[in-house]
């Protein structure tokens, strides 16, 4: 592992075996035995949507790694049924740690986590997993399959929590009380709802991140901060407690991508429950699905055919074009809905923008008035989020898209640090490098032509 610079002096990589060679040198580098930590220095810990993706690349390696990955999750679910968005390590220097977050005696005995979630791709990476497995046959399909017969249920519970705790006004769409729960954490998506949180008397912090990420701008700003921490301090004096949440809040949104998310993961689990054992639940898994795959197909601006996240507490819709209006391409079944977002992240606003060093989708449309191409949710290109998104174009039958996409995303990784999110005008690696997402998407698009895409 010697990428340092940018551009790395070893750079142009010799050839995707030595970018695969690389990815797992990554993953070996930043696992601590009980987890694979989202990034060595930035991310000393699990985080829940990173350690599905970082699974199903270590599935690429070892099935059985990668299941021990999803059970430590899962050993870290509330009883509410809720994943939490970070599983603490002993690792110090991540702010907010486990005592900010105030979680002991409402998260598990034993377990150190926060106190919120992420977007529900689990279900969907599973499903991924066992198929690789099932493909490969013997001892790793044997151990796959019974981890689904296993878990199908915890993440059912999962499934159910977020409909009764965060749906349960029947709309189909999940709602978030924290920026950090959409995995987006400073998207221009939640410029208005952040701008009516006003902290009040917050207690005193000291940031990590910009100690380590030392061009502060590729970060969230102080004051950001402070309003993310303004609303785990409401969380925390409400005990994290559900029915509570909606009275003490000031940051309440629907969210499009991870409702989503939902949809399409219902539907993966319907299939793991069909497949092993537990056939029964399978109906209502479907109709989970269903409620989802409409709300957020209700949600489209007829204008700009972009999805759109709602601001609960003042009813209004949120207009910035980010990559969650996307959100369709995952979910929906409305066939002329696809096409309609197809042709237009094909456009100059999206990858179609001639400027762009890889034609693939940034965070924020390039052509965004707001943009900030180098900080964080507001502008890069993540190449977790590129995969995610042609896997999901891939499975309603997009080759052609999910085609051109690997080949940008293969070219993109070739520079070889494993970046947290790129520049999308230059290439550059910014964030954290060596973040483990990063490598475990790396692995699965090399890996693409093994049968469960
Ligand atoms: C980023 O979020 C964390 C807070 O959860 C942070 O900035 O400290 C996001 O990119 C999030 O989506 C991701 O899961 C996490 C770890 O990679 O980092």
């Amino acid at each position: 592992m010697s990428a340092t610079s940018w551009p790395n002096p070893d750079a142009p990589l010799k050839d995707h075996a030595e970018l695969g060679d690389r990815a797992r040198a990554v993953l070996a580098a930043n696992d601590t035995g009980a987890m694979v930590t989202a990034a060595p220095n930035l991310y000393p810990h699990m985080w829940s949507w990173d350690a599905a993706f970082v699974a199903a690349g270590l599935s690429t390696i070892s099935v059985p790694r990668a299941l021990a990955e999803l059970a430590h999750l899962l050993g870290a679910q509330w009883e509410s049924g809720m994943i939490p968005h970070i599983v603490f390590s002993e690792a110090p220097g991540y702010f907010p740690g486990v005592d900010r977050w105030r979680t002991e005696g409402v998260s598990p005995p034993g377990v150190k986590s926060s106190g919120i979630c992420q977007p529900p791709v689990h279900a969907t990476l599973l499903r991924r997993i066992v198929e690789r497995a099932t493909a490969r046959g013997g001892e790793a399909a044997r151990l796959a399959e019974d981890f689904a017969r296993q878990s199908v249920p915890q993440w059912i519970r999962w499934h159910g929590w977020l409909r009764s705790a965060r749906a349960g006004d029947g709309s189909g769409l999940v709602t978030i009380y924290h920026g950090w729960e959409s995995g987006m954490d400073n998207s221009p998506r939640f410029d208005g709802p952040y701008s009516r949180v006003q902290p009040g008397d917050l207690e005193p912090f000291v940031r990590t991140d910009t100690r380590i990420v030392e061009d502060a701008s590729q970060r969230p700003s102080d004051e950001e901060y402070a309003r993310y921490l303004w609303l785990v301090q409401q969380m925390a004096d409400a005990a994290f407690d559900d029915a509570r949440l909606p009275g003490v809040v000031d940051f309440q949104v629907k969210d499009v991508f991870a409702s989503a998310a939902l949809a399409t993961a219902n539907e993966d689990l319907a299939v793991l429950a069909e497949r092993h054992g537990h056939a029964g639940e399978a109906p209502r898994l479907r109709e989970w699905a269903e409620e989802f795959r409409e709300g957020v197909d209700s949600t489209v601006d007829p204008e700009t055919g972009l999805a759109r996240d709602r601001d609960v507490l003042t009813g209004e819709w949120i207009d910035p074009p980010t990559i969650a209006g996307f959100a369709p391409l995952i979910s929906t079944a409305d066939r002329a809905l696809r096409e309609r977002q197809s042709a237009l992240i094909d456009g100059p606003d999206w990858t179609g923008d001639p400027r762009l060093a890889f034609p693939l989708p940034a965070s924020t449309s390039t052509t965004y008035g707001d943009l900030r191409p180098r900080q964080y949710w507001r502008g890069p290109v993540w190449p977790v989020m590129n995969w995610y998104l042609a896997t999901a174009l891939r499975r309603h039958g997009d080759e052609g898209r999910y085609a051109a996409w690997r080949q940008a995303s293969l070219a993109q990784l070739m520079e070889g640090h494993f970046g947290e999110y790129y520049e999308p005008f230059t290439g550059e690696p910014l964030g954290s490098w060596n973040q483990s997402w990063t490598a475990a998407v790396a692995l699965e698009w090399l890996d693409d032509a093994e049968p469960g895409g």
